[in-house]
């Protein structure tokens, strides 16, 4: 976590938990109080953040997946009713962490193997934030398994740390091999919508983009409209982008390091071919990503790359 005015503040203690990672199951009773807990979620493993103010997030330890995030009384995060859950099939929905290859950018399987395998997390050590915040890190590290498609040696992290109104998700990327370290990354953020149709994504007016579904390279002009299938490829604006939608939106940042901003909806078309989306559940989503895809991030041996998505409820 890097944000202003909330470093230094955390507090190392241990957090009330009912049950030590990884236990599979779900613990109602205690999902309600504030803190952090081991939950389930579909019978797969999960831990439960929430604030004394009532926001609250679910992780899965699958591919370090934020699959809930409740703001102001309001699930923020679109999840698929049909997503998978056998443990090792994307989730469609939350937030998946595309790592160490966005998309069919290489030969590893499509947006990296990172979202499919368990990730390391204890509820124990999530850290509680001065005012009303937790702070959860989950761990990812290079295996046999993953040294067979990918030969590095490497560790990264998920820095999930839930405010009020607020979630910020940071990815660290560290190289514990002797040789540089080069991946495409992305969160790959489904934001849940009342009705797309009715939405409108602010802050890539003027910005040249990659219109992957056309193969075009046109410039964008106002607002980013829903309706068709849409997915595109923006350099990162230099402000926060706003989804305005009926009701409410959110502002979302993204540092830096995240060199490019993905803006994907299925629309209605390819969403009926997609076996794990509704019919109609395009119009509940868009994702919004913090993406570093047009060229490969380098990781020298030894150093660590690190940036974060912000999304805040407005
Ligand atoms: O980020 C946009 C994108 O790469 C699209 O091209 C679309 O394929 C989407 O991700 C979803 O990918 P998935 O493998 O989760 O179905």
């Amino acid at each position: 976590m890097t944000e202003e005015g909330w470093a230094g503040e955390r507090l190392y203690s241990s957090m009330k938990v009912t049950s030590s990672f990884p236990a599979v199951t779900a613990l109602p009773a205690a999902a309600q109080a504030p803190g952090a807990c081991a939950d389930a979620w579909q019978g797969l493993p999960a831990i439960r953040l929430r604030l004394a103010c009532g926001d609250a997030a679910l992780v899965a330890l699958q591919g370090a997946q934020l699959l809930s995030w409740q703001a102001g009384g309001e699930e923020q995060l679109f999840l698929s009713p049909l997503a998978a859950h056998d443990g090792h099939t994307p989730i469609r929905g939350g937030i998946p962490v595309c790592f160490p290859q966005f998309n069919q950018r290489g030969p590893l399987v499509k947006h990296g193997f990172a979202r499919t395998l368990p990730w390391q997390a204890d509820a124990a050590q999530a850290e509680v934030l001065a005012g009303d915040g937790l702070f959860l890190r989950l761990r990812l590290a290079d295996t046999p398994q993953t040294r067979a498609v990918w030969p590095y040696s490497f560790e990264t992290w998920l820095e999930v740390t839930l405010l009020p109104g607020r979630l910020d998700v940071e990815l660290v990327v560290h190289n514990r091999g002797d040789t540089p370290l080069a991946f495409t990354a992305a969160l790959h953020s489904y934001l849940r919508v009342a009705d797309v149709e009715q939405c409108r994504l602010q802050g890539l007016d003027g910005l040249p983009y990659w219109d992957a579904v056309a193969d075009t390279h046109p410039t964008q002009h106002g607002d980013v409209r829903f309706g068709e299938e849409l997915d595109r490829v923006y350099p990162r604006p230099g402000n926060a982008m706003e989804l305005a939608a009926p009701g409410g939106g959110l502002r979302i940042s993204q540092d830096a390091a995240w060199s490019e901003t993905v803006v994907w909806n299925p629309g209605p078309a390819l969403c009926e071919r997609l076996p794990d989306m509704p019919p109609q559940g395009w119009r509940q989503m868009l994702c919004v990503e913090a993406a570093a895809i047009d060229a490969p991030v380098h990781v020298a041996p030894g150093a660590q790359w690190r940036a974060a998505q912000r999304l805040h409820k407005l």
